[in-house]
Order: structure tokens, then C-alpha cells, then sequence
């Protein structure tokens, strides 16, 4: 249990747009909170002894670097509420760095210069220590420019995770991650480098982007254009949500011929638009709608549901037995399936589970049309060039990102309702549920709302912005007629965003509030430099 009070500002919903002090609005517990502190300040500390030996000759090696993330990731928004899986974590992380303080002279030596920092040197197995906390910066603006890095990082790491199990991993990305997340605890590293590494993390992120796309596309093949079903058929059925398609291939796999039915919801929608599981016949539909509906819905559905990585909500007593987590996922009382990445995970508890479960029960029925990530809008390219220049599509809005549970996210529902019928709406993320069953209609065909994927297929609408760019000979990005409406909620929109002003997009509109991590001074920094605002009439 971590002594300090808790304080948590990393999520667009945090209490009073300023920080969750008592208790989670995403149901986090102080105990939580204090334990998530110190596994991202031990994990600092680790990444601090690995970029040093990384610049003298030594390599971290792939299951340190998959440490870092992994930890990372645990302490991304509605991830992992498990406190006694954070401190096993931690513990482990404490164990590794007492290891290479032991036996790594470029270590023992850089200690000896004085080169190591306090998390770095901290090795003892102990799951408090009183320099972790957003907190325990002083400074305002340090703050605020340490944790927006460490927040893209999360992202960031929850991006290679992906990446990883599908077996493709990058050094110098997480040679990069390492170097950045040191410099958090680096006195030397002012408010100026920092914002400097916050825009070199959104290269970066661009990488990572890049990485998992093309992991995913090679595994799966191409998104293409798919109609998916979202009413329900009457078989017992699993739900999968969360992000990782290798989870959902495996389960794909072992439920083949059992008769149990496999049901996509929220961010795991996008899965159908892969060639690779549309031989599944089993392979159902999407259930419901984005994370923050998951209390209802998943009460609905009757069967076991698979997280397979945030956003989880705390579940309720009456289907908490239902719930299962995998990956960086995790909630206490909730039965966990194991399996690093290369390793086989065993579903067959959710398959005999769902077998003594009633079908699901019917939310909506039709269906909604997505799969427009790069390759399937480059195969429309001519088409979409054609309509800009006969006027037909006069505006693109890009309205990625996240969608959370505050009220003022009604705003985006209007906002795609009042776009005039020549703008074309491009998205990815969960944000899209706020306008993906709405009957907005198309533009000589091509749907008005086009659905890239996940918040990480963000990389595909950049992707897309820049060819554009390149079919109307443009010199920048911002001469194209796109607007951004970003909505945000958790660790990964901010690395999309990093990405995104990495690229050189200029004016976006970020809602529905600004971060609460962003000091006056840092949002005014990137308000005059990149132009960012809230959306007007928010
Ligand atoms: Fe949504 Fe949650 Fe994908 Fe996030 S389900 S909010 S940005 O985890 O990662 O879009
Ligand atoms: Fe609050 Fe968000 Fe942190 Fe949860 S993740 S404790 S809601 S700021």
C-alpha cells in the first residue's frame, strides 16, 4: 500500500477536469493508484539503467524491453485493477534491477560517476518509495510536460505490445521509449527538452503505428470494405473487447465447431474488417457499443466476455463471474488466462462457461459498414480525388479518438448530424460510436462515415491525409480540406495526438475538455505552436 495520497490526472474524465484524489472516476482505489505510482517509478528506473547500457555497448535484450512496456501498459486507464498483480510487478521489476546493478560493470561504473538516479538506484523489493506520484515533481509546468511524455508512452507501449504478439518488434522504438521515459526523472531535462521529447515520441508513435499495422495486415491480411451484423443469432456466445486481434484469433480457433459464437464489442468491432476471421462462421457480429456502456450491455449478453485489454469497467456483482481478463487486462476476483506473447492461451473455461449460458439478448439489429483503413481508401483513391474535384466532397473531418461517459460527449453525435452532406467524416477509435449507426448516407457511394478501425489504425487516417496530399500535389498537410475534431479519453489518444503534431497537423480541435495534465503555460505552448483548441460551441 502506498503511503502517499492519491492523485491521478491522466484520463480526459478525471474528477473536476483536475485530478482524482479520493477515489477513481474510472473506479481505480487509492491502493491502485498508489501501486500503478510505483510500478511506473520503478519501471523509470529501469529504463534509466537500460538506456545506459544500451550507450555502452550492452542491448536491454527482448524481455526487458518487453517489461517495460508491459508495465506501462498495466497502468493505462481501465486496464488492470488488480492491486496484488501490480505489486508482483513491481517486485519483479525491483528484483531485475538489483540483478543488473550486480552484474553489469557499465552499471556499477555509470554509479560510481554518479550517473544513476534514485529510481534507477532503488532496488530493494519493496512496493512503496516516496519519489513516485505524479506529485512528486513540484514544479507545475515540469509536471505537466513529465507526465504528457509519460502519458504517450503508455500509449506508446500499449502499441508495441500489439505488435509484439504478433511477433514484430522494433530496437530502436524501444531504444527511444527507454531514453524518454528516463528523461522524466532526469533534473537535468528542462521544460523545453521535454516538450522537445513529447514531439519526438509522436515520431516515434508514428513508428509504432507502423509497426502494429503492418503486423496486423500480415496476419490478416488488408481491412476491406465489410458489413457487420449487429443483431444476434440464438447460441450460447462469448463477447471479446479490448484491442489485441491475436487473442481473438486464438479464440476464433478454439471455438470452431462448439457451438458457441463469438461476438465482437467496442474496440474489437474493427476485427471483422480483416480477411482472415470471415471464415469463421461462428465469427457473429458486433454487440453493443463503446466501453463506457459495458455495465448494461454486458449484463445483456448472458455469456462470458473476454477483455483482453482495457477499457475495463469495474464489473457488477451480477456478471462479475462472466468476466474474464487476458494480457495487460486484469480485476480482482476475475479469473485471468495466462500466455505470454509466442505462448498458446488455453479459452477453453470461457467455451465450457458459455455452454450453461443463455444466448445473448437482442440490443439492436442491422447492420453498420466499416474497413476503410489505408490500402482499402487507396483502392477508392481515384474515386475520392474525382469527387473533391467535382465538388461532391467539399470537407473531410477527421473525428477520431475515444469516447467516455460525460455528457458533453453528446456533442460529437450533433456535431457529425449538423456535417453538411458533402463533408466526409474519417474516424477510428471508439469515439465512433457516438455517429457510426446514424443514417448520414454516402457520397456516390462511398459511406459518409468511414471507419478506419482502433484508435491505433489513427495511422491509417494519416496515412490516407497524406496521400491526399500527394493527389492534389500539395506542399503541406494543412492546405488539404480537413478539419481534426479529436476526441480523447485515455493514454493512447495522446500519443495519437503526439503523432499527429509530429506530422505537421496544425488547428485540431481536442475534446471534450482539455487535458488537466496540461499547465496553463504547456497548453499555451501548444495552442500558439500548433493551434490547438477545444472544438467550438463544445
Ligand atoms: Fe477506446 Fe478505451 Fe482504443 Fe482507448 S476502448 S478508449 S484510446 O482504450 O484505446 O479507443
Ligand atoms: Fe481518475 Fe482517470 Fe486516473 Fe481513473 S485514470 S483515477 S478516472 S484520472
Amino acid at each position: 500500500m502506498n503511503p502517499h495520497k492519491m492523485f491521478c490526472y491522466q484520463c480526459q474524465e478525471t474528477a473536476g477536469c483536475s485530478g482524482c484524489t479520493a477515489a477513481g472516476v474510472c473506479g481505480k482505489k487509492p491502493s491502485t493508484s498508489g501501486l500503478q505510482d510505483v510500478l511506473v517509478y520503478s519501471t523509470k528506473g529501469l529504463a534509466w539503467l537500460l538506456t545506459v547500457m544500451r550507450s555502452g555497448g550492452e542491448s536491454a535484450g527482448k524481455e526487458l524491453n518487453r517489461m517495460v512496456r508491459d508495465n506501462l501498459f498495466v497502468t493505462i486507464t481501465n486496464a488492470n485493477f488488480d492491486d496484488e498483480k501490480i505489486a508482483e510487478r513491481i517486485r519483479k521489476t525491483q528484483r531485475v534491477k538489483k540483478e543488473l546493478l550486480d552484474s553489469q560493470p557499465v552499471l556499477r561504473e555509470a554509479g560510481r560517476k554518479g550517473l544513476l538516479c534514485e529510481a534507477a538506484l532503488w532496488a530493494e523489493e519493496e512496493t512503496v518509495h516516496p519519489g513516485a506520484g505524479v506529485l512528486a515533481t513540484e514544479d507545475e509546468d515540469l509536471r505537466s510536460l513529465r507526465e504528457l511524455l509519460t502519458y504517450g508512452l503508455k500509449g506508446m507501449a500499449a502499441y508495441l505490445n500489439h505488435a509484439e504478439v504478433l511477433g514484430e518488434r522494433e530496437e530502436a522504438i524501444d531504444a527511444f521509449l527507454q531514453k524518454a521515459l528516463a528523461a522524466t526523472l532526469d533534473d537535468s531535462q528542462g521544460t523545453e527538452a521535454l516538450l522537445g521529447l513529447a514531439l519526438e515520441a509522436g515520431k516515434y508513435g508514428v513508428d509504432a503505428m507502423a509497426l502494429l499495422d503492418g503486423a496486423n495486415t500480415k496476419a490478416y491480411g488488408s481491412p476491406e470494405i465489410t458489413r457487420v451484423n449487429l443483431g444476434v443469432r440464438n447460441n450460447p456466445a462469448i463477447l471479446i473487447s479490448g484491442h489485441d486481434l491475436k487473442d481473438l484469433e486464438m479464440l476464433l480457433e478454439q471455438t470452431e465447431g462448439t457451438g458457441v459464437d463469438v461476438y465482437t464489442h467496442s474496440e474489437m468491432l474493427p476485427a471483422h474488417y480483416y480477411p482472415a476471421f470471415k471464415k469463421y462462421s461462428h465469427f457473429a457480429g458486433n454487440y453493443g457499443n463503446a466501453w463506457w456502456k459495458q455495465r448494461e450491455e454486458f449484463e445483456a449478453f448472458h455469456g462470458p466476455v473476454l477483455l483482453t485489454t482495457n477499457c475495463l469497467v469495474p464489473p457488477k456483482e451480477s456478471y462479475r463471474d462472466r468476466v474474464y481478463t487476458t494480457g495487460a487486462a486484469g480485476y480482482p476476483g476475475c479469473v485471468h488466462i495466462p500466455g505470454e506473447p509466442g505462448e498458446k492461451k488455453d479459452f477453453s473455461a470461457l467455451i465450457e462457461h458459455a455452454k450453461r449460458c443463455d444466448p445473448p439478448e437482442e440490443l439492436e439489429k442491422g447492420e453498420i459498414v466499416g474497413g476503410f483503413a489505408h490500402n482499402q481508401v487507396t483502392a477508392l483513391a481515384d474515386q475520392i480525388v474525382e469527387a473533391v474535384k467535382s465538388g461532391a466532397i467539399r470537407e473531410f473531418v477527421v473525428m477520431a479518438g475515444c469516447d467516455g461517459r460525460s455528457r458533453s460527449r453528446e456533442y460529437y453525435t450533433k456535431f457529425a448530424e449538423s456535417l453538411p452532406g458533402d463533408s466526409m467524416i474519417l474516424t477510428a477509435g471508439c469515439a465512433k460510436y457516438r455517429y457510426n449507426k446514424l443514417n448520414l448516407g454516402d457520397i456516390g457511394g462511398i459511406p459518409r462515415v468511414l471507419d478506419a478501425g482502433q484508435c491505433n489504425d489513427s495511422y491509417s487516417l494519416a496515412l490516407i491525409a497524406l496521400k491526399l496530399k500527394e493527389a492534389f500535389g500539395l506542399e503541406d498537410i494543412n492546405q488539404l480540406p480537413i478539419t481534426y475534431n479529436i476526441a480523447w479519453y485515455e493514454q493512447k489518444a495522446v500519443i495519437v495526438l503526439l503523432a499527429l503534431l509530429y506530422l505537421g497537423v496544425k488547428n485540431i480541435h481536442l475534446g471534450p475538455t482539455l487535458p488537466a495534465f496540461l499547465s496553463p503555460a504547456a497548453a499555451a505552448v501548444l495552442t500558439e505552436q500548433f493551434g490547438l483548441s477545444l472544438p467550438e460551441g463544445i
